[in-house]
């Protein structure tokens, strides 16, 4: 909608879960997020870009119940396989295409092979500028990237409640190892509604 900006939904969320994600309002959060259209103006400045991985910028710790942050996905760049612990993960493309491979979450304990058992894939599909999705460790675990050789892209993430660490999975043996999440960017002090206290 037109004079809905990235700020308008910032607001707007930290409305919506002033309280935490409940199973009430996760459609409303998946309509506020596609509520707002991409606007490069926004988000531009906020950008980084590394020829080595994917970088993650906060945006908003959401008084503590999520995350919203900007992932930046150079040409080729993509994310293992991993899960978001416990969490909902909605993304929205920004800019590019990015590419989404889900997963069926591991049972080791039903893997008869000693050296382990292949990742199980059970979908894929692109996201367009402007397209959300929501994922949780229930629908399965995902890899995501930017296949384009030519083109960046761009990702909204919004992960309620937040988390600090998630498993990554080894695509030929599924063995899950855990790893950190951190930021390459910090711009939630910049967060500075009434609405928001931290
Ligand atoms: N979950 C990954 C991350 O936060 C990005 S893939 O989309 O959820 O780094
Ligand atoms: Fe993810």
């Amino acid at each position: 909608m037109e004079g809905y900006n990235l700020e308008n939904l910032q607001s707007d969320l930290r409305i919506e879960l002033v309280n935490g994600l409940t199973g009430e309002n996760v459609e409303s959060v998946k309509e506020l997020m596609s509520r707002y259209k991409s606007d490069p103006q926004d988000w531009k400045d906020m950008e980084k870009w590394s020829d080595i991985k994917y970088t993650r910028t906060l945006l908003d710790k959401g008084n503590g119940h999520y995350n919203l942050m900007i992932l930046c996905w150079n040409v080729g760049q993509e994310s293992p396989i991993h899960n978001h612990p416990n969490s909902h993960c909605f993304m929205k493309t920004l800019e590019g295409v990015v590419h989404e491979e889900l997963y069926r979450k591991p049972d080791m304990t039903s893997c008869q092979c000693s050296c382990g058992c292949k990742m199980e894939k059970i979908g894929d599909r692109d996201y367009a500028v402007n397209d959300v999705a929501l994922i949780t460790d229930k629908d399965g675990v995902h890899r995501v990237g930017n296949r384009s050789h030519v083109d960046r892209a761009v990702t909204l993430h919004l992960y309620s409640p937040p988390f600090t660490t998630c498993h990554k999975y080894d695509d030929d043996t599924s063995k899950e190892t855990e790893v950190p999440m951190g930021f390459d960017q910090d711009f939630s002090s910049r967060c500075c509604s009434t609405t928001c206290s931290s």
